[in-house]
């Protein structure tokens, strides 16, 4: 591949990094350390001019944000807190899909007051239950958000499910599904047009993986 300039391309560790890499290996890059062994944040690639940054699953839109990496892979439900400044958003991966919900304990009974929700997703929390016409108080957390029911410290939680036995071990059940979730790519909006070719070309290799794997996936059903 040609290129106008080095791309830099962020993701974080764990589950967004197992399921890029193929769909990068798809598109000729692979990277010359494992994140997951290695200390190393700034992961060189094959390609001379291609590097990956590791960095938390929020942080990933703002660095793209600010232009300090040019691409990333980032979860909607992230997506959905960040805003979305200064970020094309051209292609969905379908990779770490989950769905974004409203749970609590199985059989509570909830006051008709003001509902307490825990969560780390506050923006589609008052979202959601602002379009039900519903004043909520939202409490932040930053993770384990199933205990804040437990306790006592909300009445529900919003947090992603994916096979929902989280919340089943915590004696949770879902009670709303506010959205599907899944990766998608970002660009920041001035390396699109800075480093078009070079991106352009990047982007339209990932959606060739993306399309190769589903179809894979429905002559497997
Ligand atoms: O872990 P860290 O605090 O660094 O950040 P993070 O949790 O945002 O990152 P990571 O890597 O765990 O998740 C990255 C993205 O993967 C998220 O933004 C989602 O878009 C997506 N994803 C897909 C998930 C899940 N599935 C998921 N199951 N993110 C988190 N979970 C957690 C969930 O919070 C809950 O605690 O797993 C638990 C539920 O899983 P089940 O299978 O028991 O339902
Ligand atoms: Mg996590």
């Amino acid at each position: 591949m040609e290129f106008d300039g080095c791309i830099t391309i962020a993701l974080s560790k764990g589950r967004i990094f197992k399921d890029t890499l193929p769909l990068l290996s798809h598109a000729g890059i692979v990277p010359a350390d494992d994140p997951e062994t290695s200390r190393k944040l700034i992961l060189e690639t094959n390609h001379p001019h291609i590097k990956l940054v590791i960095i938390r699953a929020t942080d990933v839109p703002t660095y793209v944000q600010y232009g300090a990496a040019d691409l990333g892979v980032a979860g909607k439900d992230v997506l959905m807190e960040h805003g979305g400044g200064g970020l094309y958003e051209p292609l969905d991966l379908q990779i770490a899909k989950c769905r974004l919900m409203v749970a609590g304990v199985k059989d509570a009974q909830l006051s008709d007051s003001r509902l307490r929700i825990a969560t780390k997703f506050i923006n589609s929390t008052r979202r959601h239950f602002a379009a039900q016409g519903k004043q909520v108080e939202i409490i932040k957390l930053y993770g384990s958000m199933e205990l804040a029911p437990l306790v006592g410290l909300s009445d529900l939680i919003v947090d992603v499910v994916d096979t929902g036995n989280t919340l089943k071990a915590n004696g949770l059940v879902p009670l709303e599904h506010i959205s599907d979730i899944s990766s998608r790519l970002v660009i920041n909006k001035a390396a699109w047009k800075i480093k078009h070719r070079g991106i352009k070309r990047l982007v339209d290799a990932l959606k060739v993986a993306v399309d190769e794997r589903s179809s894979e996936e429905k002559n497997h059903d």
